[in-house]
């Protein structure tokens, strides 16, 4: 069952004429669909899966990012995008291969010969999942991804680095959280993004002017923050959730028994534990 649009609209925030939105039938999708549409006159929403009935204001398209020709019907006649698309946790190499490597790069070219001039792509904490829970670190550090996500992730960052150098097709890059409706345990306390602040970033993302080539990691008013996020502040985005409302009903809950549990060292929490899968290939 969809959502009704939500009332929480970004007055400052542009209306595009048509925005397209991938991966519309993930988790994240479901919870994007409903509050993008008030930002344009029409919200295309796309996925591999069933998307269900179009709303007002809403053209579906089921597409394989891994169909060059579907990926330029896709991108067609839109002004931006936010992609969501492609596989969102730890999986084989060979699974995250076509859908978030070759994938994005289908996605990028599409853009660049349909014009399309701004991208918000949904990266990952997992870019940087093998740094320690406690440290601090910016958008600037190493990536030291966590798993094969994580690297693909990091690819499609430096994907947009060269199609901003190369043809001015500007991204903002969102090394997201854990974007739910509540903090899932105690590292939420450091990466918990609630979905209110989720769409704040995302509108923030496409409505900014002249963001080039940014990466900025997605959080809600959180502490301990992990991330020096200082520049999410020049794109206008302020968050106005925090995990702290959430902190005696995590804290009531049991911690870890193994304080050697990678999933409560690293900033990639249990994917930490995800892996190594078989190989060759099955
Ligand atoms: C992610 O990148 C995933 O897409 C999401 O499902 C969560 O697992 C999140 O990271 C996380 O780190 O908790």
């Amino acid at each position: 069952m969809m959502n009704t649009p939500t009332e929480t609209r970004v007055a400052s925030a542009p209306v595009f004429h048509r925005l397209l939105l991938t991966g519309a039938a993930g988790a994240l999708g479901r919870v994007l669909r409903p509050r993008l549409r008030s930002y344009c006159q029409t919200l295309r929403v796309s996925d591999l899966a069933e998307l269900g009935a179009a709303f007002a204001g809403e053209e579906l398209v089921r597409a394989d990012l891994q169909d060059p020709v579907a990926m330029l019907g896709l991108l067609d006649g839109v002004d931006a995008v936010v992609h969501l698309g492609g596989v969102s946790v730890e999986q084989p190499f060979h699974v995250v291969l076509p859908a978030n490597i070759v994938g994005v790069f289908n996605l990028y070219e599409a853009a660049r010969l349909k014009n399309v001039r701004r991208i918000v792509f949904a990266s990952s904490n997992h870019v940087t999942g093998c740094y320690r829970q406690g440290e601090t670190i910016t958008p600037a550090a190493r990536p030291r991804p966590d798993g094969y996500y994580g690297v693909s992730k990091a690819f499609g960052e430096d994907l947009a680095s060269l199609y901003f150098d190369r043809y001015g097709i500007e991204t903002v890059s969102l090394r997201l959280g854990n974007s739910a409706a509540e903090p899932a345990d105690r590292r939420g306390f450091s990466i918990w993004l609630s979905h209110d602040d989720l769409e704040r970033l995302v509108v923030a993302s496409l409505s900014a002017e002249n963001v080039g080539c940014l990466t900025v990691y997605g959080t809600s008013d959180n502490s301990p923050s992990w991330w020096d996020n200082s520049a999410v502040r020049d794109i206008g985005y302020r968050p106005q959730d925090t995990a702290e409302a959430f902190r005696a009903k995590i804290e009531a809950t049991p911690a870890s028994a193994d304080p050697q549990d990678p999933a409560v060292l690293y900033q990639g929490g249990r994917f930490l534990n995800i892996g190594p899968f078989p190989f060759p290939f099955p």
